[in-house]
């Protein structure tokens, strides 16, 4: 592509990462930005001097962004599958050295080479079905060496494939079982240790934890988000996922990007978000999986007007789904979100939730990234569960999928 390459989309419904334009719209982009957004009658000669047609009709968004991904791991998790259908609760499996610790070895296990190529289906089922930017945590290393094998494939899938990565470090996911009984000791490793040498190899853009009974406490976290922020990293957290330990609060009070899952956060929670400014991240595919049933407080986030964002939590246990757009509508179905929600929730709001406001919006100036879908309206995205609607996905002003 060159530089001043231009494409021209007429008559197209656009959501624009937060609302529906009401007319129908052109789309120009040039090189690597969106030059014009504007309705068709105001578009002029001089504007499409030299584009090239890319097509009519349709509804465009921006590119979707998946803001809370496990993506890179080895293994699967069939068997506790199986287990939780036979009665066994996600904390037992967990509590019993499966769950996250099951992934942790096969990922120990595993080669970088052999994590990467084991990722990239499932980040190309993301790219597939519209995902532009995503977010890959590690996790399942839990030690230096393990945690930054993990963070590199997530850069190198960033390299390899035609998208956006950002990445973070979740070194306390979990107590690998060395530290046991020596919860502390492995914080210690944490803030000591692993952030520092993430930093120093520029392989974490941010950095998170799990707060929670079966994971770490709320003054743990803290200290981990201590380390974060004596290294200039901005954190977010697993939080009341599970119960209501008040991590979420503690969170804001650093900052937070983001807290997410949030089923058990309570109206002091929700106040502290909306303080901070963090953006609630919910992760339906993890509430359906897991069975869950308490509902996140969606009504009261709505009233603080805390960002909502919806992300895939893609991962071997708790969310294994690699599909934005079925999201979009457990969000809508579960949650009872209106699928501008959800629309919004992948799109600017899970952009805010990676400090990167710039992308998840198409505007006039913002980075070229955006989906043309073959649909009417954009709340049929959410309401009909069905792949092979994306027509066109262009990131940085580069058409990657043409149907
Ligand atoms: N909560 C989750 O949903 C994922 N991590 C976490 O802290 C699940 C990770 C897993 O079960 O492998
Ligand atoms: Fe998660």
């Amino acid at each position: 592509m060159s530089a001043n390459t231009s494409l021209l989309w007429r008559d197209m419904t656009v959501f624009d990462g937060l609302r529906e334009h009401p007319e129908p719209m052109a789309v120009l982009t040039r090189g690597d930005r969106v030059e014009r957004l504007c309705p068709m009658h105001a578009l002029t000669g001089a504007d499409i001097d030299g584009a090239r047609e890319a097509g009519s009709h349709g509804v465009v968004t921006p590119g979707l962004v998946d803001c809370h991904t496990h993506l890179v791991f080895g293994g699967n998790r069939a068997g506790e599958f199986e287990q939780r259908l036979e009665g066994a609760s996600y904390a037992e499996i967990a509590k019993a050295g499966g769950g996250i610790l099951a992934t942790v070895r096969a990922t120990r296990e595993a080669s970088e080479d052999a994590l990467l190529e084991a990722a990239r289906p499932r980040l190309q089922a993301l790219i597939d079905d519209g995902v532009t930017c995503v977010e890959i945590k590690s996790g399942y290393g839990l030690t230096v060496a393990d945690e930054l094998k993990m963070l590199r494939v997530a850069r190198r899938l960033g390299e390899r494939l035609p998208v956006r990565v950002v990445t973070t470090l979740l070194g306390a996911h979990a107590l690998p079982p060395e530290y046991k009984g020596a919860s502390d000791d492995y914080i210690d490793l944490v803030c000591n240790e692993m952030i520092p040498a993430a930093v120093a190899e520029d392989l974490a853009d941010a950095v998170d934890v799990f707060c929670e009974s079966i994971a770490f406490s709320v003054a743990q976290c803290e200290r981990v988000f201590q380390a974060a922020r004596a290294h200039g990293l901005p954190i977010k957290a697993h939080a009341e996922q599970l119960s209501n330990l008040g991590g979420t609060a503690m969170a804001a009070r650093y900052g937070a990007l983001s807290a997410d899952h949030i089923e058990y956060l309570d109206d002091e929670g929700v106040a502290a978000m909306q303080e901070a400014g963090s953006v609630a991240v919910l992760l339906p595919g993890a509430f359906h999986t897991l069975r869950e049933t308490q509902l996140p407080p969606v009504g009261a986030l709505r009233e603080a007007r805390v960002p909502i964002a919806l992300a895939t939590d893609a991962n071997p246990g708790s969310s294994p789904m690699f599909m934005p757009t079925l999201m979009l509508n457990l969000a809508c179905t579960l949650f009872r979100l209106t699928p501008r929600e959800a629309l919004a929730g992948m799109t600017a709001h899970g952009a805010r939730a990676l400090r990167r406001p710039e992308l998840g919006r198409l505007a006039e100036g913002a980075p070229a990234d955006l989906c043309v879908w073959d649909v009417e309206r954009p709340a049929e995205l959410a309401y009909a569960v069905q792949p092979g609607r994306l027509r066109q996905r262009v990131i940085n002003g580069e058409v990657t999928h043409d149907a």
